[in-house]
């Protein structure tokens, strides 16, 4: 049997293979029946083709290190992204892409078929994400060799639910089910680790460095199990969680805008991480311009720590860590002595590099490698602690540790936290969470909590009561808003097509 990853993007003629044949799925045909119409009323004609992908995933443990090559374990939340579409016939006078949203928020966006420059990032709307999909769909088939034929019109229509910059990655979802949309309107399927890989560089588009979990997870979730992510190749182990817990979302209502901070807080990581990993294969004796052309990432030097740390009958590099980089944050100057080499000219192959050292004090390198080595191995901790022979109720108590250990990293060695988050984290675990974290980026967004099956409802009622009360009194959200804002999520499934 092909592997998973290895399979193209499931098209169904009917809703039932996602959405069952409950009530769940009644609801969903509303969905799509609305959309339809809509669709209609906007463009005078219907969509050919529908993709749907889940609206965001939520992390469970892993944060910040996809991007330095470590494997994660997201799982997708049941909330989705739907996308009707129409391709115009060549001979169509309309030759635009015209992108609108059933919420009214959004108003529609135009854009040329023939785009080809570069999106304007300094006016950001909502759009530019369909736009991201749409040059990375292009330049991926074009690479692959697929005739993709002259610019002509696409019609698009979104339906989509989760709030954005919650740390659900609405963003990266919205490309997800944006290029599987334009590649449905094409007639074109890849495998999924394909398709996965090509929407984490579409993210690219839009100014951030992203890692590729987010994407990964869009396309490759499957209902039931969260997935551990491998990277380099991308590949998705099914990973079934521990029956009698729960995972509840709770958003701290800080909004956290990726676009606009990633030059201090996301992309500055990045560069941090890049550094240490450059630094600490120096200090490990590799030569310096060897390290600067090769070593990209902290997985990179990972080999290296080994051999260091393995003389002192230990694998971990945290040690390596330990004895090679210094607590206080290294100066540029610092660096440039150890590596040689101006450190525009090291980072100089990514714009976005060079605006992070434009505003960049100094650089954390022993805080941010501390917590990459150690949180990567938290990941393997929770696989092997859910494939173990531990009881049920040991398994979530020893998961509910190693999900308070990463919040704990997070906020202190990576600080990516915010006081929301903190204020949220607290509240959860006294209101009998087994463990609760931040998850995504961080700086705003969302926490994940695990909890008991058995008290989920009491425990939402508590999170209300002891953290969103006083803001809905403040009228920061509306008491009718707040299943948006904080719900429970069972693991859900991935990418799909429907043709009816
Ligand atoms: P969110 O939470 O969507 O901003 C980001 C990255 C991930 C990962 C996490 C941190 C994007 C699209 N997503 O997620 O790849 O690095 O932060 O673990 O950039
Ligand atoms: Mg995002």
């Amino acid at each position: 049997m092909a592997k998973h990853e290895e399979l193209p993007i499931p098209i169904f003629s009917s809703l039932a293979p996602v959405y069952g044949e409950g009530s769940q799925c009644e609801e969903a045909q509303l969905r799509f029946d609305k959309l339809k119409s809509k669709f209609v009323e906007v463009f005078g004609q219907p969509p050919h083709v529908f993709a749907r992908s889940p609206a965001g995933r939520v992390n469970l443990i892993g944060e910040h290190i996809d991007y330095e090559g470590y494997s994660v374990l997201p799982m997708a939340i049941r909330q989705d992204t739907i996308i009707a579409i129409r391709k115009h016939d060549s001979g169509e006078a309309e030759k635009s892409l015209r992108i609108a949203n059933v919420n009214a928020k959004y108003t529609t966006c135009t854009y040329p078929a023939d785009f080809d420059q570069e999106i304007d990032l300094k006016n950001h709307r909502w759009g530019h994400y369909f736009i991201c999909a749409y040059k990375g769909y292009h330049e991926y088939a074009k690479a692959k060799g697929v005739d993709v034929g002259l610019p002509v019109g696409l019609d698009i229509m979104v339906d989509g639910t989760v709030p954005t910059g919650s740390g659900l990655s609405s963003s990266a979802a919205f490309v997800c089910s944006s290029t599987i949309a334009i590649m449905a309107a094409f007639d074109v399927n890849f495998p999924k680790k394909e398709i996965a890989q090509l929407t984490c560089e579409c993210e690219r588009h839009i100014g951030t460095q992203s890692g590729g979990m987010d994407q990964a997870i869009s396309i490759m979730a499957k209902t039931g199990f969260a997935e551990l992510i491998d990277f380099n190749p991308i590949r998705a182990t099914d990973v079934q969680l521990p029956d009698g817990g729960t995972f509840v979302i709770a958003h701290s209502l800080a909004e956290s805008q990726k676009a606009v901070t990633a030059a201090t807080n996301y992309n500055n990581r990045v560069v941090e991480c890049r550094l240490a990993s450059i630094v600490l294969a120096i200090e490990l004796g590799m030569k310096q311009q060897e390290a600067i052309s090769k070593v990209k990432t902290l997985s990179d030097v990972e080999g290296l720590c080994v051999t260091f740390a393995g003389t002192r009958g230990s694998s971990d590099p945290v040690l390596a860590v330990k004895e090679y980089l210094h607590e206080e944050p290294y100066m540029a100057e610092d660096i440039e002595k150890i590596t040689g080499e101006k450190l525009t000219k090291i980072l100089g192959d990514n714009p976005t590099s060079l605006d992070v050292l434009n505003v960049a004090k100094h650089f954390k390198l022993y805080q941010r490698a501390a917590h990459v080595y150690a949180e990567a191995r938290r990941v393997y901790g929770f696989k092997d602690t859910v494939s173990s022979n531990l009881s049920d109720e040991d398994k979530l108590k020893k998961l509910g540790d190693l999900m308070n250990d990463s919040h704990y990293s997070c906020s202190v060695l990576y600080e990516c936290s915010c006081p929301e988050l903190e204020e949220l984290v607290k509240i959860c675990r006294e209101n009998g969470a087994l463990g609760a974290r931040l998850t995504g980026a961080g700086w705003g967004g969302c926490a994940v909590a695990l909890v008991k099956e058995s008290i989920v409802p009491q425990f939402i009622l508590n999170l209300k009561e002891n953290f969103y009360q006083s803001r809905i009194d403040k009228g920061v959200i509306n008491n009718n808003e707040l299943g948006l804002y904080v719900f429970a999520s069972k693991p859900s499934s991935g990418a799909a097509i429907f043709k009816f």
